[in-house]
């Protein structure tokens, strides 16, 4: 291992994992403490490692503080599933976890994970160790480690995208933690998942990483996983049919703090290409970089993207070529025609039938309006394929033969869900992350609100003739960015409650990023600022161009 840099200000964080005995803390006592639902404080950055976090309801919080409560403490526990794939018996009991144990609701998140909202102290063991009795886990899913690994959910539509998924779940295997405090805590030190774990951390280290890390493989001619967003990003290159290896890009991001010019959002810049034997070592050792010079002083700047930008690309390339032993040639050429997930039913290249759904705000649910966690449920209970989440929040049911499609579509329809959900594209596409009311730094509403805004906007887009116009819309409640809203071309960013930055000017396929068009603004506003420009859209623009180039083209010219 190289030599650390040295501080004598780490973080707080830092002297909490090194003092943590490989992420043991006092979580054991914190967890039968019966005088708080919440956990001591050293714990709570803790038990992210072990894939949950602690939350308060933000719509009690003013109620419970005047009553001088304890806020209304409750636990968000998020599962890996590199890829995304999970079988039919996994989903059904998620799905339970979720009524017994959550919410009753069954969150998607933007990284092809799951996520459950309010799960007591109490119940924390029981969750956890129902999640891995069904061998998904939670470890790594948060935290300063590599987290869910993701790639396009259906390995079947090609030999690539088969390659390309063994390639993510390989990155995903060879980088998750191997400390034993997690079978200790929660599976009372019984091995259930994986075998080798010892308390010696090969990898990260006895302080993990500085920050998150996180990793995609794109398969071209479709950037469904944002490849341009992620700290590692894998792009598949395909030649005379068959995959040749990758295109490897580093330091993207998307985190930032309002009002802090130091931290920005960033796309990752390309280093080279790979052959696909040797992504998954490279993966480590980029991994292994970003542990010796990752900011450990400030938590703010420690992504990959701040080491890159302070000492150089081209440093990074050269320490990453000294570690490897080897260079990695030019990268290779390649396109990307489109994102998102296609709705509707797809045929792979064995003859099987996938068929994605469009999940409003990645939410499963039974509402009064439609039972749709009921609706699946039922799916999972006569499918004989599997599930898969995709990176936009959305759920595939996957290899269904021929003769079963009405078997599914059968189902949908008793429960009044169209297959082709007719949804606008705009509609398809939009993303929203939690925020309120159970994200602590959310400024803003987004999930909640992305139905209310994206009916806005369609009704805007009607009103010009553009209701098939494919724009890429994503809602996040504060500058954090976890629905990669600088990659959209309409971005709002949470600012304070009904205020938001209007973000403009995105490409269509995620690899440019937009920039604020106004400051503060309600929706008023918004929708002021973006009729007229839909209208000139309808008139002035190009030949093929997207509403992201041509609001880049008026937002420049208007600069110039
Ligand atoms: Fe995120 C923090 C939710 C994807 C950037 N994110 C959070 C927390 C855990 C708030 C916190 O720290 O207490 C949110 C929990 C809310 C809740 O109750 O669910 C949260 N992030 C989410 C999810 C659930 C959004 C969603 O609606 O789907 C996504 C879970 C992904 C997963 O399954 O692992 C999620 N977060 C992202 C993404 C998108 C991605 O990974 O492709 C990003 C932008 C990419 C990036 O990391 O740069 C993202 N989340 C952040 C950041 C900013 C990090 C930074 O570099 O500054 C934070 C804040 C932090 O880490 O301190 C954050
Ligand atoms: Fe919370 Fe902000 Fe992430 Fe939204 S973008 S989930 S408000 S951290």
């Amino acid at each position: 291992m190289r030599a650390r840099q040295v501080s004598a200000q780490i973080t707080e964080v830092e002297g909490i994992k090194a003092r943590s005995n490989f992420l043991r803390g006092s979580i054991a006592n914190s967890l039968l403490d019966p005088a708080t639902r919440g956990l001591a404080e050293q714990d709570t950055h803790l038990v992210k490692f072990h894939g949950f976090y602690q939350q308060d309801d933000r719509d009690l919080r003013a109620e419970r503080l005047a009553q001088k409560l304890e806020p209304a403490l409750s636990f968000m526990i998020r599962v890996r599933v590199p890829g995304g794939r999970v079988t039919p018996e996994q989903w059904l009991a998620m799905d339970q976890l979720a009524t017994r144990y959550a919410n009753r609701a069954l969150r998607l998140t933007t990284r092809q994970a799951f996520q459950l909202h309010g799960v007591i102290k109490h119940d924390l063991k029981s969750t956890i160790g129902e999640i891995n009795a069904c061998l998904l886990d939670t470890i790594a899913a948060c935290g300063d480690v590599n987290r869910n690994v993701m790639c396009c959910a259906v390995p079947e539509l090609s030999p690539t995208h088969g390659l390309a998924y063994e390639t993510a779940c390989e990155i995903s295997a060879r980088l998750t933690p191997h400390t034993g405090a997690y079978h200790e805590l929660w599976l009372n030190g019984k091995k259930q998942v994986r075998s080798e774990e010892t308390d010696n951390e090969p990898i990260y280290g006895p302080t993990y990483l500085p920050r998150k890390f996180k990793i995609a493989v794109a398969i071209p001619p479709v950037n469904d996983v944002d490849v341009f967003a992620q700290d590692l990003g894998l792009i598949a290159i395909e030649e005379g049919g068959r995959l040749a290896g990758y295109n490897v890009i580093v330091g993207g991001g998307m985190g930032m703090s309002h009002g802090e010019p130091t931290t920005y959002p960033r796309l990752a810049d390309a280093i080279g290409f790979c052959k696909a034997k040797d992504a998954s070592n490279i993966a480590q050792e980029v991994v292994k970089l970003q542990r010796d010079f990752g900011d450990r002083t400030n938590r703010k700047h420690a992504r990959l993207k701040y080491t890159i930008d302070d000492r150089g690309l081209n440093w990074f390339k050269q320490e990453l070529f000294d570690r490897l032993g080897f260079e990695l040639p030019a990268a290779r050429r390649y396109e990307f025609l489109r994102r998102g997930d296609d709705i509707g039913w797809r045929e792979d290249h064995q003859g099987k039938w996938h068929l994605t759904l469009f999940i409003p705000e990645g939410r499963v649910q039974d509402t009064a309006d439609c039972q749709l966690a009921t609706c699946l449920s039922n799916i999972a209970e006569l499918h004989g394929g599997d599930f898969r989440l995709t990176p936009n929040q959305n759920l595939i049911v996957a290899r269904i033969e021929p003769s079963d499609r009405h078997l599914i579509e059968a189902e949908l329809k008793q429960f009044g869900i169209d297959p082709l959900q007719s949804a606008s594209p705009l509609r398809h596409q939009a993303l929203a992350c939690v925020a309120l009311p159970n994200c602590p730094l959310a400024f803003a509403e987004a999930e909640r609100y992305l139905p209310d805004f994206t009916d806005k906007l369609d009704a805007l887009l009607s009103e010009q003739g553009l209701s098939n116009e494919p724009i890429s819309v994503r809602l996040s409640g504060c500058p954090n960015g976890c629905s990669r809203p600088y990659l959209a071309e309409i971005a709002l960013v949470g600012k304070a409650p009904g205020s938001y930055n209007l973000l403009l000017g995105g490409s269509a396929l995620g690899d440019r990023m937009n920039r604020v068009a106004l400051e503060n603004a309600d929706e008023e506003s918004i929708i002021r600022h973006l009729r007229p420009l839909l209208k000139r859209f309808t008139k002035e623009r190009t030949a093929g161009e997207s509403f992201g180039d041509f609001t880049l083209r008026i937002l420049t010219e208007r600069d110039a």
